[in-house]
């Protein structure tokens, strides 16, 4: 049995022989603080997977040679404080970012809206209309049935990876959400 195991069966209630080994004595504090350290970064770590939940990610096809795209989906923090997207990545295109769409003097136009606020209780749907992640410099168009891959990171939660479904040009929603189109 090892130097540890002995001290953690003797919070067992175990005896612990450590102090039969006095030359050693010095090594528990420095062990005990290593394993507190590690608990508590595993314990922060499973927090943090389950702070800000992604949902529904989608996008539409594009046509050929188009070198824009947008990603829709749903975020949802499930923390007690705020969390703000920071950045988004993707594969498929050279830059991606937060817009937002806004309607002045009946034009719609938009704009970068990032870094995204995701308050407790407030879930935001990304949708067309509204806020979207902006794909620009795409690498291909995006077709129908695709899967898109897209690294978001979080100023708390870190880093999420989700996957996007390409529903057909002009689509309102993801399929799998047919009750909820607008
Ligand atoms: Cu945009």
């Amino acid at each position: 049995m090892s130097l540890w195991n002995q001290c953690v069966a003797s919070w067992l209630g175990e005896r612990c022989t450590i102090h039969s080994v006095p030359r050693r004595t010095g090594i528990l504090p420095s062990m005990l603080s290593a394993a507190l350290l590690f608990i508590g970064a595993m314990a922060g770590a499973a927090a943090q997977s389950a702070v800000v939940d992604v949902q529904h990610a989608w996008a539409r096809a594009t046509p050929p040679g188009a070198k824009t795209a947008a990603i829709y989906m749903t975020l949802v923090n499930h923390g007690p404080v705020d969390d703000r997207l920071l950045s988004v990545t993707t594969p498929i295109a050279g830059e991606a970012e937060v817009h937002i769409t806004v309607s002045e003097n009946g034009i719609s136009r938009m704009r970068p809206a990032g870094p995204l606020t995701v308050a407790p209780g407030s879930p935001i749907e990304l949708k067309p209309g509204g806020y979207h992640i902006m794909l620009m410099d795409l690498k291909a168009p995006l077709a129908e049935g695709q899967s898109v891959s897209v690294s978001l990171t979080f100023e708390k939660a870190g880093k999420i990876d989700t996957t996007a479904v390409v529903e057909k040009a002009g689509s309102m929603g993801p399929n799998e959400m047919p009750g909820m189109k607008m």
